[in-house]
């Protein structure tokens, strides 16, 4: 009986075994017109094995958060709907302090919206995160991030949070871009100061120009010049910086402001508490 008693406590008193969730997002800048996200950047052999957050200016991990890496080469090589589009950040947040995760991972996105752990499958699992309510937002490089408006209630079996539907509440106004009847991160911060500015001061669209003439190839200047890189300023997402000329990513951000707000200086900005 005591021995019962005693089992039952140190039972209760081991540690949890975390929270697990399956996010669903999808990146404007990379969506196609079949629905899903283009991975020209893992098709050019360009996506890194480490996630690329920790050091982005702009970007902290919190928890255990940070680190995260692809061990098994099969992960960047599978082709179709769950090829892997990019690194992505998915935080946790009490509900009584929003404006600081209480844990960061960085997880994969594939090309149907899937936001999956490193071995390119699995729901992102928080090992060191009480199973509990929390506020789930996901973020990306050169998008601006979301963030659940409600608390979820997060235990070891994963919880699907779909940020593409528009029946999710999400955190503040005009949190994300709406066709039809998808939601999608909002493109564009190629400077990462969570905002997407087309025209005006501190528009992203001058860091792309920027970048694209002053690339290590591209020693005649030429507008059109198509830098093959791993780089903010690859808006549409196909493994290249372009300012002029076809699949170019000055366009992709005139399209989403022009539609939009009708007007080019319009600031779009990211919609999670700091
Ligand atoms: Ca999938
Ligand atoms: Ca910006
Ligand atoms: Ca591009």
């Amino acid at each position: 009986m005591l021995l019962a008693v005693f089992a039952a406590f140190s039972l209760q008193a081991n540690a949890h075994n975390g929270v697990a969730v399956s996010p669903k997002l999808l990146l404007s800048g990379a969506l196609e017109s079949n629905g899903l996200m283009r991975d020209g950047i893992r098709a050019n052999g360009l996506l890194p094995n480490s996630e690329p957050y920790t050091g982005l200016v702009h970007f902290k991990h919190y928890g255990d958060g940070g680190g995260e890496s692809v061990t098994n080469p099969a992960v960047f090589q599978v082709t179709g709907n769950d090829a892997i589009v990019d690194w992505v950040v998915v935080e946790l947040r009490s509900p009584g302090n929003m404006a600081k995760p209480v844990s960061t991972h960085a997880a994969l996105l594939q090309r149907d919206g899937d936001v999956v752990s490193t071995d390119g499958v699995s729901p992102v699992r928080f090992l060191s995160v009480a199973p509990g309510e929390y506020h789930v937002s996901v973020r990306h490089r050169n998008h601006l991030g979301t963030m659940t408006a409600k608390p979820i209630s997060l235990s070891s079996n994963a919880t699907t949070v779909d940020f593409t539907s528009l029946d999710l509440p999400l955190y503040g106004t005009h949190a994300t871009k709406e066709v039809g009847n998808k939601r999608m991160l909002w493109l564009g911060d190629t400077n990462r100061d969570k905002r997407c500015i087309y025209q005006g001061p501190n528009n992203d669209i001058f860091y792309l120009f920027t970048y694209v003439y002053s690339a290590s190839g591209n020693s005649q200047s030429y507008g059109n010049y198509a830098a093959k890189a791993y780089a903010l300023a690859d808006l549409n997402m196909d493994g290249y910086a372009t300012f002029y000329g076809p699949n170019n990513d000055r366009s992709v951000a005139f399209t989403q402001v022009a539609i939009y707000a009708g007007v080019l200086n319009y600031i779009l900005s990211e919609q999670i508490p700091e």
